[in-house]
């Protein structure tokens, strides 16, 4: 019986500014894991990831665009699958349209089927989701086992009020009140859960993705998680919506046997581990690290998402570079002690920073680091000893945003009780349009695009130095993978897409063609440039940076 249940996941088209980076599609890995342990339950499953779709781009108005599956194309998805069950991912605050869209879609051809939202989003401003009449149940962070619950309860008896008692689950009940349903513990060894369901996704979209390769050497990549959660304590971070501040992790072997699973059964040659805190258990990572040399296995990996700088030291890094490891990406955020101690809380040690950037630098390792800046109460000064950090730190990139204050954070919670929030709703890490207490959102993004322009500028500068480029590249030139990488920001660099990311009026520029062969066939899936300003004229466009 159970396998005659057919169960839909859908990730949403985005809206938004392209430069907001909505185009850059990545495998999401939750539907994946919750595909997985569908399959295994027996259900029959479909995933829709309508961001695979990245190349049909609609202009919606002047700086947005739908990217993704167009409606029809979801509507006749949902036609062809006939689902008893719709997952639709809600991870994103200033995306939550775009999973209503797809809901009501989903009510519209087929009222009776269950829509079940999930995702940081969901789980963090359930209210504001449910609110949303064509939404029945939100499942409250890890969702693997809450869903296939639900899908279980549902295939019994097809009525949403069998599903009132569920663990894990928020839902209105008979008033019309938000009601949370106790919390499902969370799975304690993550090696209890399969492999994602990677074989239910379009892979080679991802692989092939024009922004697939950006920032690593050789592609092509993919991503992978080996632990869920951070306990660590920053205002403006939302993962704790999710996942609490707990740390749960895959075991070194089940990690080395997916990453195996993925040079040889896709031909990855990257892998970005996409965890929140990859390196807490340091004995773990020198035992994937041993694993990987042990296996033979040849690729590279990073940890995109952020490396705690302060779990690092020279053993370790050593291991992590003999194993592959290409480029470290901290999340130091200020350069300014008061911000650290009021907004971030990291037990972070600006001269151990400096020495691990050295480190990596000896080890061939490229670093890099994010930085925020337009706390509420962050004056000039406080802005530029993060500014001067980042230009003095050694490390060979930094990037700047404005902090962003997502629902359900601490920092929300402080904009909100400041009376900062003021309705703000196009917001993003590229486009800040906050006010704090000093500074109008307009000044703080022009002080982030500046900070950024000086950083590359003093790079390119110290590049022109004998002194700093010769060992930097005498480290750094060890293999051929370096060199690639190398090269291709050399180009980057020597092109200014760099500069010109950060600029709004540059969108036209990164505009590229995709092969003829993905280019959608219906009228509907065709990108239209608004009459007045084309002309009436269609045309494709995408974004490219730093390609
Ligand atoms: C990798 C990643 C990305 C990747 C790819 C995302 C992808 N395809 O999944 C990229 C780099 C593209 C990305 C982009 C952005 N991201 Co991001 N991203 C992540 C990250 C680090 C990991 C996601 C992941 O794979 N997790 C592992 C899986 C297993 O967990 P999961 O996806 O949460 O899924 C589980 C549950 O949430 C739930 N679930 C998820 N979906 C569904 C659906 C249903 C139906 C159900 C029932 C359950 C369910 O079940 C899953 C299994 O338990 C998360 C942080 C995090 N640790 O989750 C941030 C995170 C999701 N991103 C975030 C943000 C803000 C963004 C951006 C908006 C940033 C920006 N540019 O401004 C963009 C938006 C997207 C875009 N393309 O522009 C925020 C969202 C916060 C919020 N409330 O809005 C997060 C939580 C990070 C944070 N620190 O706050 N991101
Ligand atoms: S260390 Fe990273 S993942 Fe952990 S709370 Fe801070 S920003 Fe979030």
């Amino acid at each position: 019986m159970a396998a005659q249940t057919r169960v839909m996941l859908i990730g949403s088209p985005l809206t938004g500014s392209l430069k907001a980076g909505i185009t850059n599609t990545k495998v999401p890995l939750g539907l994946a894991y919750l595909g997985a342990v569908l399959e295994e339950a027996d259900f029959s499953v479909r995933i829709l990831d309508c961001l695979a779709d990245y190349h049909i781009v609609q202009r919606v108005s002047d700086d947005t665009y739908r990217v993704g599956t167009s409606a029809i194309g979801i509507e006749q998805e949902l036609k062809v699958f006939r689902p008893d069950v719709v997952g639709i991912n809600c991870s994103y605050s200033m995306y939550e349209q775009d999973s209503f869209d797809v809901a009501r879609i989903v009510k519209k051809i087929f009222p009776e089927t269950l829509v079940v939202f999930g995702g940081a989003h969901s789980s963090a401003s359930p209210e504001s989701v449910l609110a949303n009449k064509d939404v029945d149940v939100i499942v409250h962070g890890e969702a693997e086992y809450t869903f296939r619950e639900i899908v279980q309860t549902f295939a019994k008896n097809k009525k949403k009020s069998a599903l009132n008692k569920i663990e894990g689950t928020i839902l209105l009940d008979a008033k019309g009140k938000v009601k949370k349903n106790e919390e499902r513990p969370f799975i304690w060894s993550l090696d209890e859960l399969p492999m994602p369901a990677r074989h239910l996704l379009p892979m080679e979209k991802y692989l092939k993705h024009p922004l697939n390769d950006v920032g690593i050497g050789k592609g092509p990549a993919t991503d992978m998680i080996t632990s869920r959660g951070c306990p660590q304590k920053c205002s403006f971070c939302s993962i704790f919506t999710v996942w609490k501040r707990v740390w749960r992790t895959r075991s070194a072997k089940l990690v080395v046997d997916e990453m195996e699973h993925l040079v040889k059964e896709y031909g990855v040659k990257h892998i970005r581990i996409q965890d929140d805190n990859f390196s807490l258990d340091t004995k773990r990572v020198a035992d994937i690290c041993d694993d990987i040399v042990a296996r033979g296995l040849d690729f590279k990996w990073d940890t995109p998402n952020g490396i705690a700088i302060w779990t690092l030291d020279e053993p370790l890094l050593k291991k992590m570079a003999k194993s592959g490891y290409h480029r470290a990406s901290f999340g130091i955020e200020t350069g300014c002690k008061k911000t650290m101690d009021q907004y971030i809380h990291k037990p972070i040690d600006y001269d151990h920073c400096k020495k691990i950037i050295t480190a990596c630098k000896k080890l061939g390792i490229f670093t890099v680091s994010t930085f925020l800046i337009g706390f509420p109460d962050e004056t000039k000064e406080d802005i530029q000893e993060t500014i001067d950090f980042a230009n003095d730190s050694g490390l060979d990139f930094s990037l700047f945003y404005v902090a962003q204050p997502y629902a359900g954070t601490p920092l929300y919670d402080k904009f909100k009780k400041e009376g900062l929030l003021r309705g703000n709703q196009q917001s993003n890490l590229i486009n800040p349009t906050y006010d704090t207490h000093h500074f109008t959102g307009e000044e703080l993004q022009k002080m982030q695009v500046k900070a950024q322009k000086n950083f590359i500028r003093r790079k390119i500068r110290s590049m022109t130095n004998p002194f700093y480029s010769l060992p930097w590249l005498f480290y750094h030139l060890r293999d051929t993978n370096n060199l690639h990488f190398i090269t291709k920001m050399a180009k980057n660099f020597l092109s200014f897409k760099h500069i010109s990311f950060f600029n709004k009026s540059h969108i036209e520029e990164y505009a590229y063609d995709m092969p003829d062969k993905e280019q959608p066939e219906q009228e509907e899936l065709t990108v239209i440039q608004p009459a007045k300003e084309k002309n009436n004229s269609e045309e494709k466009i995408s974004l490219n940076v730093l390609k």
